[in-house]
């Protein structure tokens, strides 16, 4: 398959890891599933056939280990919280095109028949092996039924995950030192004949397929890594009730052996697919030409189920003959306020919870697309939730929108009627270039951006042409601008639609508008807008500092009062496989080392100096934010840095600071901030250098 650019003329298929139907979502779920909304909807805003499928993942001891502390029947338990994941991530604008589960008949179907060929093509055979056995339970210990310590990197690690070191999947029988999760005693090991999967067949396949895959580095990194090192087989069977069985009965002896859950989740995709197009019609969408020929097939995944999806899943899509993924996505972890998020010590953001507030879901949405790249941690805090939404969608876009749409309302009841300038077409232009290279990177920030910085474009055209001064002396001027800025305000709706879904319909309708944006595709951005519309509403609301105050205390509390209860083990079983960053004992205060290494090269990419502050002062109406004055040797640097609290901004000129210097520029409250001073810590304890360094030099 060529990866030509998208839009392509093939149907994509877009998909997130499934989550575990074993508990409440969270907002470490929500990253994944809105930004994998967000590709989607960026596809077909771009113009392709594109369909978003998922499912709720029924299986496996994430599953049954918490269904058995409830003393349930697993398959009525996932399926109450299958139906509680099916009603939630509508209200977040996740719009699946087809949500199913994996315990459904289209996949015990679709996972059976890919097995039997597996089979059929001689990759499955068979091996005794030594399995995990709780002799006081009188059961055999699969997966989260055991824990010990990873064999590879020394960390404690579930029986087939090392969930808090190097992040391998393990085989039964790899985890040392064995415990019972279900008694705490140490677990024996019996001899049982399982099937494996033949993945080390598929080195030299595979080392291909990473080369040309799209999507995080990581994805293709760590897998390479694994095969260098040796690929080995892998166990698909294990020794539990609940599960989809082996095809053809693999229970000679009567015991029960089922599939392993990591066969038939990612089959899911297969499936959920399958179910959409027997709803929509093959001539609408085409899941055998996804799956079958040559559609796009994307992967939005947590970094910690890199091994499952380009490895194991690559490998049996080719040995069953399907069609391999064009990309993998694989998204950091969420912290919150800093540290960990821990469902344990309830240290997360609810999705209950954040509807609860009455938040409209496109603000964390946009704050949880457009902060941080894919492959990094994303920190969460009220106070930088507010200050994204208050700083970049109630400042830059809703603030152009409204300004120009009033201004156009009340001048021309609607759009003036002459054309749009050259220059604005080709910013207008340039924009949908900036979204068709960002879905091309994979960079949902930099889709983001694409909308927020035309608005940023609109308001600076705006304010340098003051049409309100030109109605009189020069109305065909004041026509022109106003012209000019109802169409930069429509294509910010068309481009802010894949984050942003319900605002851009909002402004849509202001516009006069029929139908709505998301069915629309970029060439939308520059058709001229209806000659009339009504007066406008404000979009964004601003978020006061009261309430931040409170729900910051709010949260702190309740963690507080977790980590009274003593409720201090991360690994107890409330996992619900969603990306938790791990809280180590000694370092649980700060924020988790980055797995992900750079080069040198992307290092030189940081331009940081050595720099003077020459004058320190506060931003009106911004508690926290600090307007500065920086030499860095070519030119003095205004910046600004939420430093005003915690310095005396009195004794700073003189100071030598590290500035990067090729941070892109941001407005903050209305004042430009050009470079980030460094600073470490709760303190803001400001980065300097304590020799000779000249101002202007490169910190290196
Ligand atoms: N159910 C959740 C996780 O490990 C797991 C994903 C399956 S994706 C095919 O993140
Ligand atoms: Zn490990």
């Amino acid at each position: 398959m060529s990866n030509d650019e998208f839009p392509t003329d093939r149907p994509a298929v877009v998909t997130c890891g499934l989550p575990y139907a074993n508990g409440d979502l969270h907002i470490g779920h929500l990253r994944g599933y809105i930004g994998a909304d967000a590709f989607n909807r960026t596809l077909e805003t771009l113009g392709q056939t594109s369909a978003y499928v998922c499912g709720s993942d029924m299986h496996g001891t994430p599953v049954a280990v918490n269904a058995e502390k409830e003393g349930v029947d697993p398959e009525d338990f996932a399926l109450e919280w299958h139906h509680q994941y099916e009603e939630t991530f509508p209200k977040f604008n996740v719009d699946f095109d087809n949500y199913g589960h994996t315990h459904d008949e289209t996949n015990v179907e679709t996972t059976q028949e890919i097995v039997r060929t597996l089979d059929d093509e001689g990759y499955i055979y068979e091996k005794e092996i030594q399995v995990a056995y709780d002799p006081d339970a009188d059961q055999y210990l699969p997966d989260r039924y055991v824990e010990g310590t990873c064999p590879y990197c020394g960390e404690k690690a579930r029986g087939d995950e090392c969930d808090e070191g190097c992040q391998r999947h393990l085989e039964p029988g790899e985890v040392e030192d064995p415990t019972s999760t279900i008694t705490g005693n140490p677990a024996e090991y019996r001899e049982r004949t399982h099937k494996f999967f033949e993945v080390s067949e598929f080195a030299d396949y595979l080392t291909e397929f990473l080369d040309g895959l799209e999507g995080t580095s990581n994805a293709r990194n760590q897998p390479r890594q694994w095969i260098e090192d040796g690929l080995q087989d892998w166990c698909i069977t294990r020794d539990m009730d609940w599960g989809i069985d082996y095809p053809n009965g693999n229970d000679e002896g009567g015991d029960d052996l089922v599939l392993y859950v990591w066969v038939d989740a990612p089959i899911e995709y297969i499936s959920s697919t399958k179910q959409y197009t027997d709803r929509v019609g093959a001539d609408e969408y085409d899941w055998e030409h996804v799956w079958r020929e040559d559609g796009d097939i994307v992967h939005f995944i947590g970094r910690d189920i890199i091994q499952h999806h380009a490895i194991f899943w690559p490998a049996m899509l080719e040995g069953a003959d399907y069609n391999a993924p064009r990309g993998i996505a694989a998204t950091g972890f969420i912290t919150i306020n800093g540290k960990g998020l821990s469902t344990s010590r309830n240290r997360a953001i609810w999705a209950k919870e954040y509807l609860e507030e009455g938040f409209h879901p496109d603000l964390l949405r946009y704050y949880l697309m457009t902060t941080g790249g894919l492959q990094q941690d994303v920190d969460f805090s009220w106070e930088a939730f507010q200050e994204k939404v208050n700083g970049e969608l109630v400042g830059t876009v809703g603030n152009f929108w409204y300004r120009s749409l009033l201004f156009a309302y009340r001048n021309y009841e609607g759009t003036p009627e002459t054309e749009v300038s050259e220059d604005v077409h080709a910013r207008i232009e340039g924009a949908i270039d900036d979204l068709r290279d960002a879905a091309n990177d994979y960079s949902l920030r930099g889709v983001g951006q694409a909308a927020t910085e035309l608005a940023q474009f609109g308001n600076e055209y705006i304010q340098r042409n003051e049409p309100w001064k030109l109605t009189d002396d020069d109305p065909e001027q004041a026509a022109q601008v106003i012209r000019d800025c109802v169409q930069i305000a429509k294509a910010v709706g068309v481009l802010l639609e894949p984050i942003a879904p319900d605002k851009a319909q909002l402004l849509w309708e202001q516009l006069g508008e029929d139908g709505a944006v998301a069915d629309t595709n970029l060439e939308a951005a520059l058709e001229t807008p209806p000659r009339h519309f009504e007066e406008p509403g404000e979009l964004f609301d601003k978020i006061e500092d009261e309430r931040v105050d409170d729900l910051t205390a709010k949260l702190e509390a309740r963690v507080d009062e977790a980590s009274d209860d003593g409720d201090e083990d991360e690994t107890e079983s409330d996992d619900t496989g969603a990306d938790e960053a791990t809280d180590m004992a000694d370092t649980d205060d700060l924020e988790p080392l980055l797995e992900d290494r750079i080069g040198f090269d992307e290092f030189q990419d940081l331009d940081i100096r050595v720099g003077q502050i020459e004058a320190a002062d506060g931003i009106e109406g911004a508690d926290d934010l600090a307007r500065l004055e920086v030499d860095i040797g070519f030119e003095t640097r205004q910046v600004v840095a939420g430093i005003k609290q915690l310095h005396d901004l009195e004794e700073l000129p003189g100071e030598k600071c590290i500035l990067l210097a090729n941070m892109e520029p941001a407005e903050l409250f209305g004042v430009e901030s050009n470079g980030m001073i460094l600073a470490a810590g709760d303190d803001a304890d400001l980065l300097t250098t304590h020799g000779d360094a000249e101002i202007g030099e490169k910190v290196q």
